[in-house]
């Protein structure tokens, strides 16, 4: 395997990465802001943030209290009142902007993303740009919020069915996807009507902060200043506090499957809704027949990209047997080939985990296979020589019946099953609690459909000769079973953030009612 050692002039790019925010390395900077801006007086315990490439402090972030978040809540609350009215193409044309002033700093907050997060440069463009590809979707669909109109079983009547803006949208994003999958909830929220208030993940709060200001620069002085508001918060109690205020109606929520039980159980006593995107436990199948560069080059990219650390991640790979051990030879020479190393680096293919808490994740979870039956084949080492969170990608031999290959662990580990046939693999494909992302590989048509049929993946996304990771935002995003049910991003999710209202017009002189009843009073 290929190694970069981490440059040494690394602290002259964090300093100039940091700087382009008005940041600088080891400052404190402030993590609240709610009407229209930040707030140093914010009382929440503060919070360490690290370069993951170092594991040296890059910045010390002012957290909310409970209080800090009641008063964000307030705010967007107030706001909600007037964003609301405002015409659903007006309210477009300030994510217009917004997504102009993320088109403006791509290549700044690319940096910063890698910088914080440990995704290489070109993941963390592609993360930014998935965020001003998602405004341009809410732009249009600012003009496109259609109810329908439904033919009336009584005479002189119309039936109609129409969409409001829902109210105040908590948001709680993890580290690994720090501005698109929010960006997801933001973009259709803000065209909907809705206000935001964003807890973002602890682990990257400097990515958040910058985009906090970018909103600040764009809605300064227009009525849009109020509709945006940062919580960042230490523990977990201002997801809590969140989750308990009555003036939140949505709160869309990323992260594991215990976030999300969390969230579902304090939401169901308040009758409060959730889209949910939580653990995936996604497979590959590759099938005899099929083009096996392919399906390489997208294992490798769905186990080693983003450090493993994707809700779409590949977890799973099924291999037809007669082609298994040839696979699995191209798989290791591939793996042999990554450099991993600064992030920044261009060359750099891997980038670290996010935490040290990450790493021991991925140590823990290596020897929990190890105790279950399962071999290893590939890596398995903590690079700790390095300083930061490096660790090499893993390859594990497993059996379907040990039980860790039921669970999530959020580390580039990858199990590896032989099945017989198709019938097999889709069997273990469904197999685990979660139903993120599939993939299958083949060139053989009905085993394509089969695969897509309501017998075939049981998952939110199922592919064909494409891998589990890397979705355009056109697409519904998000899974079934344990992931949550909850859809992001393109098709209808925008529906998500509004509410229905069914209306029924009499426009005649007499009352008949539904289902023929009769009711004569004079
Ligand atoms: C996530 O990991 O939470 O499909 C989201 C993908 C990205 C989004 C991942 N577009 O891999």
């Amino acid at each position: 395997m290929m190694s970069t050692k981490i440059a040494s002039d690394r602290k002259i790019r964090v300093d100039e990465i940091l700087g382009a925010f008005g940041m600088k390395a080891s400052a404190t900077v402030t993590g609240v802001a709610y009407g229209g801006a930040f707030h140093d007086d914010a009382s929440g315990a503060p919070v360490e943030t690290r370069d993951p490439s170092t594991g040296e402090v890059l910045a010390h972030v002012r957290t909310a209290s409970t209080n800090d978040c009641r008063r964000a809540v307030t705010e967007a609350h107030e706001a909600f009142s007037r964003w609301r009215l405002v015409p659903a193409p007006h309210r477009g044309e300030i994510v217009r902007r917004l997504g102009d002033g993320f088109r403006a700093r791509k290549e700044d907050l690319a940096r910063l993303v890698s910088l914080e997060n440990g995704k290489i440069l070109s993941e963390a463009r592609g993360e930014v740009q998935e965020v001003i590809d998602i405004c341009d979707l809410a732009v249009g669909q600012s003009r496109q919020l259609f109810g329908r109109e439904i033919a009336s079983e009584r005479r002189d009547h119309r039936l109609v069915e129409q969409w409001h803006p829902l109210g105040v949208v908590g948001i709680i994003s993890a580290f690994n996807f720090p501005l698109a999958v929010p960006g997801w909830g933001w973009a259709l929220a803000l065209v909907c009507g809705d206000t935001i208030v964003w807890k973002p993940s602890s682990l990257t709060p400097l990515i958040s902060i910058a985009a906090q200001q970018i909103v600040h620069e764009v809605t300064a002085g227009t009525e849009a200043e109020r509709i945006f508001s940062l919580v960042i918060g230490g523990g977990s109690s201002i997801g809590e506090a969140l989750l308990a205020d009555e003036r939140v109606p949505l709160i869309q929520a990323t992260g594991s499957c215990a976030l999300g039980e969390r969230v579902s159980v304090a939401l169901a006593k308040r009758s409060g809704r959730a889209i949910l995107e939580l653990g995936g436990n996604n497979a590959v199948i590759v099938l005899a027949d099929a083009d096996l560069k392919l399906a390489l080059r997208a294992v490798v990219f769905g186990t080693v990209g983003t450090a493993g650390q994707r809700c779409t991640s590949t977890r799973r790979l099924i291999l037809q047997r007669p082609i298994a051990k040839r696979f699995m030879e191209h798989l290791v020479a591939a793996y042999k080939t990554i450099g991993i190393g600064d992030p920044l680096d261009d060359t750099t293919l891997m980038g670290p985990l996010v935490s040290q808490s990450a790493v021991e994740e991925y140590r823990d979870g290596l020897a929990e296979m190890q105790r279950q039956g399962g071999r290893l084949v590939y890596g398995g080492n903590v690079l700790a020589d390095r300083g930061g969170y490096f660790v090499e990608p893993a390859i594990m031999r497993s059996t379907v019946d040990m039980p860790i290959c039921k669970e999530e662990v959020f580390a580039p580990i990858v199990h590896v099953f032989e099945v017989d046939s198709l019938a097999e693999a889709i069997a273990v494909n469904n197999s685990v609690p979660q139903g993120l992302s599939s993939g299958l590989f083949t060139t053989n048509l009905a085993a394509a459909e089969r695969w897509l049929s309501s017998a075939g993946s049981d998952c939110g996304i199922a592919n064909v000769n494409a891998g589990t990771s890397g979705a355009e935002i056109g697409g519904a995003f998000g899974g079934e079973k344990a992931t949550g049910g909850g859809r992001q991003a393109g098709s209808d999710a925008w529906k998500g953030y509004m509410r229905r209202q069914t209306c029924t017009i009499n426009y005649g002189s007499e009352l008949p009612l539904a289902q023929g009843v009769t009711f004569p009073v004079d």
